[in-house]
């Protein structure tokens, strides 16, 4: 086992777990074979640091730097990725994480407070359909019951699936006591869009995330022959469904001025005709839909004028449409407190400066967080400002930039 602490070098051990041959990137999703190789990665490089790791209630990850206790500052985010995702996305802030601890214990600082870094599952919910779900468990902020019964597109179930991995699904739900341990939490994230690139800046940090859900839409209409059935007699889901998604879409467009200070954005990035044969005009279009805005207010008029426009787009093809809520979460103020002391901490290095603040469309366990103790996200440049893509990228330089700045802040907070 390597004993070099930098980031890239902690990146380069794990660049070809859950590799994905066919989308391109990494397919690396909760309690799977990759995911769990990533697991076990970061346990064995946290005990070499002198951690003490354990997992937690809801399958998530800690590991220790000093007695666990309050006022603990955390830091951390996720291994798992979306399909065919970056090598950035979540591993960039463990791997920032462990860096910058080592870091901090080369230099023989000697935390007043204890640190944890933290790995959280299914943060992007590409196996059981909920962001965050590790860290909304543990703030209660879903019901264990139904995320236990909750299956996976293969039918197994969260409760199968943790168990297998040595999860106690009998025991997952709100866990009070790491919650209250917990006087901060800091994660580090590669940046998902560009504006580091834009202003010239290595780091930033964060100041909101948009309020953003996802729904889970089913296109009804009439299976049968795709030879045999003459075109004015369907009543075609995928048609449909084609017909709702443009009509979200410009919806969407229409709303959204980047330029203006307004952010509507919908996505449906994954459709599933059933039964799905080639010459078969399908019977129903399952599809989720993905949508974020500014603020709760906005964010909820924009779905209701959504699911209007896809309602009549579908039944204009003889269709019904089904849109049931999967998960919401309203928009996320940091704390500027400590928003604030994390500027004042990196103003005092020159290779930092006054760093920018920046408000973020993507979604994290910080923002969960948020809702239970103070938090607070460092974003590192990413050139191309692609996320959620094989092409997902930061340079060396900032990603190590983006560890020093992690340990600069993790020693005034927990000096
Ligand atoms: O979807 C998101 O914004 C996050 O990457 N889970
Ligand atoms: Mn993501
Ligand atoms: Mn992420
Ligand atoms: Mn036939």
């Amino acid at each position: 086992m390597s004993d070099s602490w930098d980031v890239v070098d902690l990146l380069a051990e794990i660049a070809d777990v859950g590799r994905d041959p066919v989308r391109g990137g990494y397919s690396r999703h909760v309690f799977e074979p990759a995911e769990l190789e990533l697991r076990a990665w970061f346990t064995r490089r946290a005990e070499q640091l002198g951690l003490t790791v354990e997992p937690d209630r809801n399958g998530n990850i800690w590991a220790h730097w000093g007695e666990p206790g309050p006022g603990t500052v955390g830091t951390g985010s996720h291994l798992d990725s979306v399909p065919g995702g970056g090598a950035y996305d979540g591993p960039l802030g463990v791997a920032s994480a462990l860096s910058a601890v080592a870091g901090l214990k080369a230099d023989g600082f000697v935390p007043v407070r204890p640190v944890a870094v933290i790995a959280f599952a299914e943060e992007e919910g590409s196996r059981f359909g909920i962001a965050c779900l590790g860290s909304k468990l543990m703030t209660g902020a879903v019901d264990p019951a139904a995320i236990a019964a909750r299956a996976d597109t293969e039918g197994v179930t969260f409760a199968q699936a943790a168990d297998a991995a040595g999860v106690d699904s009998a025991g997952i739900g709100r866990d009070d006591e790491r919650l209250s341990s917990l006087g901060c939490f800091i994660e580090l994230h590669v940046e998902q869009g560009r504006a580091l690139t834009d202003i010239g800046a290595p780091v930033a940090v964060a100041s909101a995330i948009l309020a953003h859900g996802r729904w889970r839409l089913a296109f009804h209409g009439e299976g049968n022959h795709a030879g045999a059935t003459p075109m004015a007699d369907r009543r075609d889901p995928v048609v449909a469904a084609s017909a709702a998604i443009l009509a979200a879409r410009d919806v969407a467009a229409a709303a959204d001025k980047p330029g203006g200070g307004v952010s509507a954005r919908a996505t449906v990035g994954r459709i599933v005709p059933v039964p799905g044969g080639t010459n078969v005009i399908a019977s129903r279009v399952d599809a989720w839909l993905d949508v974020r805005g500014d603020t709760d207010p906005a964010t909820r008029a924009l779905v209701a004028e959504i699911s209007a426009a896809m309602q009549i787009a579908a039944g204009k093809e003889g269709c019904r449409t089904e849109i049931i809520r999967e998960s919401y979460l309203p928009e996320v103020t940091f704390d500027p407190g400590l928003r604030d002391s994390l500027r004042a901490a990196l103003a005092a290095v020159p290779e930092f400066g006054e760093v920018p603040v920046l408000a973020t469309g993507a979604g994290h366990d910080a923002g969960v967080l948020a809702a239970e103790l103070p938090t607070a996200m460092l974003f590192v440049r990413n050139p191309t400002g692609v996320s959620h893509a094989p092409a997902e990228s930061s340079s060396d330089d900032d990603c190590r930039a983006g560890a020093a700045a992690l340990a600069t802040v993790l020693a005034a907070l927990a000096g």
